[in-house]
């Protein structure tokens, strides 16, 4: 007799750090954009695991190629090479065009890896004076959660008792390059910036002004470090967001989808020399590049490709962004997207964003809130148009009504 809902519950609560306040649903099977919970209701997941179920829940070819190497070979360390991992490498790197790659695990720690290898490449190459390297990035980021990376947070639920943080990072605001300009010193190294904010409620920078960061970067021999974790594989409706504005970071940073949501394998690219200064004993994981996490990436980025889910993204994003766009709603201050990376931001008098989010729950939507007023929407990229459509309604009959 499996435990009842109520059950589960008292035994999250129970033993549970309670990091999370998750919405009322319990989920017990996915399939595509669908997820069932344990009573059998069925919802259209539209956060993607944050957009680490690009490929759909339980991608069969994904999972196939996970049971056939789970049974063969798991983990080996790194201390031997293992069959898996250069096909891994030459597979990324060729849909990438990368040169360098580092495998690790959660996208934190290739954000972790980055700054690292960003650091080592300023000592070692460019001449920065040891332990003064300096790191730009951006208000309003996220790039994880780790103590180093929540070092340079503006958000204080993010970073607020959590110091003493890690020096060497300066902030300044994102989408103003002439603010990236005055923040650049001898001493900076790299700019950490994500395409989109995702987070901060789905900013999409000025036209152009990845243009200006790039010719700044190249100028000041500064590495432009594009964290891809959310924006990259396909959610954008482009392989990597970077192609939007029409230029190549010098380090990009894939996790989430990377794996289609099977396991965690995240990965550092770099286009130069920065992952070249790493020597052996500097840098590692016990998981990272394991075989397991090769042969299930490397499914994942085919089933991307070959299944022509970006093109998908593109078509069925546009189709999501105008349909939102269309909603005549006194609840609604502004609509924002890119491919299948969308945001509903609510007047503040509307209420909190997480009242529509329970709301949705109950018409078989699955969305996410963030800061208080904005709903993210990011569907798995297999979404069909009747799909899109059907999920329109639902929040046409939300989002004109006054939840406040
Ligand atoms: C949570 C947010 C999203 C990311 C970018 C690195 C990472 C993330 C651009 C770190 C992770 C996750 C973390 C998860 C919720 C989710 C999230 F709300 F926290 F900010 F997606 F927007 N760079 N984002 O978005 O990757 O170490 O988690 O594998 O912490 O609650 P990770």
């Amino acid at each position: 007799m499996s435990p009842s809902v109520v059950d589960l519950l008292a035994t999250e609560a129970r033993f549970g750090a309670h990091n999370y306040q998750p919405i009322g649903v319990v989920l017990t099977r996915g399939e595509g954009v669908w997820v069932w919970d344990t009573e059998g209701n069925r919802y259209l997941d539209c956060l993607s695991a944050y957009s680490a179920v690009s490929q759909g829940h339980c991608h069969p070819k994904i999972l196939a190629a996970m049971v056939e190497q789970a049974q063969r070979l798991t983990l080996t360390s790194r201390a031997f090479h293992n069959d898996q991992l250069a096909l891994f490498y030459e597979e990324i790197a060729a849909l990438t065009g990368s040169h360098k790659v580092l495998p690790m695990n959660s996208g934190a720690e290739a954000v972790e890896s980055a700054i690292k290898s960003v650091r080592k490449w300023g000592y070692e190459v460019k001449g920065v004076p040891d332990g003064q390297a300096e790191i730009i990035v951006c208000a309003d980021n996220f790039h994880g959660r780790t103590l180093g990376v929540v070092g340079f947070s503006t958000d204080a639920e993010t970073r607020g008792h959590f110091g003493p943080f890690a020096p060497g990072f300066r902030i300044i605001p994102f989408g103003d390059a002439a603010a990236l300009e005055q923040a650049i010193t001898p001493n900076t190294v790299a700019f950490l910036v994500e395409p989109i904010q995702g987070e901060a409620g789905v900013i999409i920078p000025p036209a152009g002004y990845f243009a200006s960061v790039r010719e700044l970067c190249t100028a000041h021999n500064v590495m432009l470090v594009l964290d891809e974790i959310q924006t990259g594989l396909g959610r954008t409706g482009k392989l990597l967001a970077e192609q939007h504005e029409g230029i190549e970071a010098d380090v990009t940073l894939l996790g989430k989808a990377l794996s289609g949501g099977f396991y965690p394998v995240s990965a550092v690219l770099s286009n130069n020399d920065v992952l070249g200064t790493l020597r052996p004993g500097q840098h590692g994981s016990t998981f990272g590049g394991n075989p397991l996490a090769c042969a299930v990436a490397r499914a994942a980025m085919r089933v991307l490709v070959e299944e022509g889910m970006i093109e998908n993204a593109a078509t069925q994003g546009a189709r999501f962004l105008q349909g939102l766009k269309d909603i005549r709603a006194n609840t609604i201050r502004e609509v924002r997207g890119r491919g299948l990376m969308l945001a509903v931001e609510l007047h503040p008098e509307a209420g909190r964003a997480r009242r529509y989010c329970e709301a949705l729950q109950g018409k078989g939507i699955l969305a996410k809130d963030t800061h208080e007023h904005t709903i993210r929407i990011a569907p798995p990229l297999v979404i069909t148009s009747d799909q899109v459509d059907w999920a329109l309604e639902q929040f046409t009959t939300i989002l004109t009504q006054d939840l406040s």
